[in-house]
């Protein structure tokens, strides 16, 4: 008698060998929570992240410099749509997801919460923000779930250009008259710290990192990925005459890494509750969004119907 294979097993052998699991693989209920989990926040971030730039296409200082922001926020609502299809091949419904969202059940990254106060914000988003989210979007080109790991491709390639864009802000700003600098620098100095908070908790205390590791969903850890951020991005900061807000910012021989100061973990789990900065206009902005979008959903399904009546004949 031909013996059944054990799906975990399976699963077990596939994700130990680097194979991709598929949609229509078995896979254990937690594996597919966590995936819906994390992409569905993902997706939310990358839509909430196109807000604190979008307050800025019209006041960019000049047309090049429009037509690039507006090229990189677009990319973002992409990003978006591609995240929240992968969620989707996994069961989760589109409707739900955005629901949770506007209720302010669902997470989405910490960073888009803070305000962006001047055109420097714009070069540091880009340089810091969209650095930080290549140095943990690129190992996501190799995740478990191929659908998730095949979306990244095309996000991180488009990272790198959001990267660089904002390091050229950032460039022109340091390199620029002394009030040019100092806005690079007060940029610098508000978003450094929340973005050493974008790669999450520390690892004894991120109750999902060891299981997503063995899962190969994450192929590091949070302090791994931001101790791999630090180190890239002081030279930067040196290379722009810019100094990092952070006394305690030291190489160390002995580790080949830099030591870094105390993060203010308090501020992020307010952050993350919904009492950042601006946590409750970012959801109103999205609610709002949506409410007026209502006509083009409505618009979209009566044009599917018809085709589709149209084909029937
Ligand atoms: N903000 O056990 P942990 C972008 C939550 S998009 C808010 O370590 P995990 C970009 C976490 O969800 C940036 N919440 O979790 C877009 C968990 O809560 P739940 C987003 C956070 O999942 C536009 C709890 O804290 N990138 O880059 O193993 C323009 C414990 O954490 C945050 C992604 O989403 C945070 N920062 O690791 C520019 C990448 N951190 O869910 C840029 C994909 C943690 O248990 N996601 N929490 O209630 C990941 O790599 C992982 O989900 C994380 C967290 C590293 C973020």
């Amino acid at each position: 008698m031909m013996q059944t294979p054990d799906p975990q097993l399976q699963f077990d052998l596939k994700v130990a060998d680097e194979q991709r699991i598929e949609p229509k693989d078995w896979m254990p209920e937690p594996y597919r929570r966590t995936l819906i989990r994390q992409i569905s926040q993902h997706a939310h971030s990358e839509i909430v992240g196109m807000l604190p730039e979008g307050n800025w296409i019209t006041r960019a200082p000049s047309l090049r410099r429009k037509a690039v922001l507006l090229a990189k926020v677009q990319d973002e609502a992409g990003h978006g749509l591609y995240l929240y299809s992968a969620a989707e091949t996994l069961g989760a419904s589109r409707e739900q997801m955005i629901a949770d969202l506007h209720s302010g059940k669902a997470k989405y990254s910490s960073i888009f919460n803070y305000p962006t106060l001047s055109w420097a914000d714009m070069g540091a988003i880009g340089w810091l923000v969209d650095g930080a989210a290549i140095m943990n979007q690129v190992p996501l080109c190799r995740t478990s779930y191929g659908p998730y790991a095949r979306a990244m491709v095309r996000i991180c390639k488009e990272e790198s250009f959001h990267q660089r864009q904002g390091y050229e802000i950032m460039m022109t700003l340091a390199n620029g008259l002394k009030e040019q600098k100092d806005m690079a620098q007060d940029a610098l100095n508000r978003w450094w710290w929340p973005v050493l908070m974008m790669f999450g908790p520390k690892d004894d205390e991120s109750p999902n990192t060891a299981q997503s590791m063995q899962w190969k969903i994450k192929r590091f850890t949070n302090d791994e990925l931001r101790q791999k951020f630090v180190d890239a991005t002081v030279p930067q900061a040196e290379y722009l005459g810019l100094t990092i807000p952070d006394p305690d910012l030291k190489w160390n021989e002995a580790r080949g890494h830099y030591d870094f100061g105390a993060i203010n973990w308090d501020e992020f789990w307010e952050v993350v509750k919904g009492n950042g900065p601006c946590n409750r206009q970012r959801l109103e902005a999205r609610q709002k969004a949506h409410a007026e979008g209502e006509w083009v959903r409505e618009a979209a399904l009566v044009y599917a119907k018809k085709r589709e009546m149209r084909d029937e004949r």
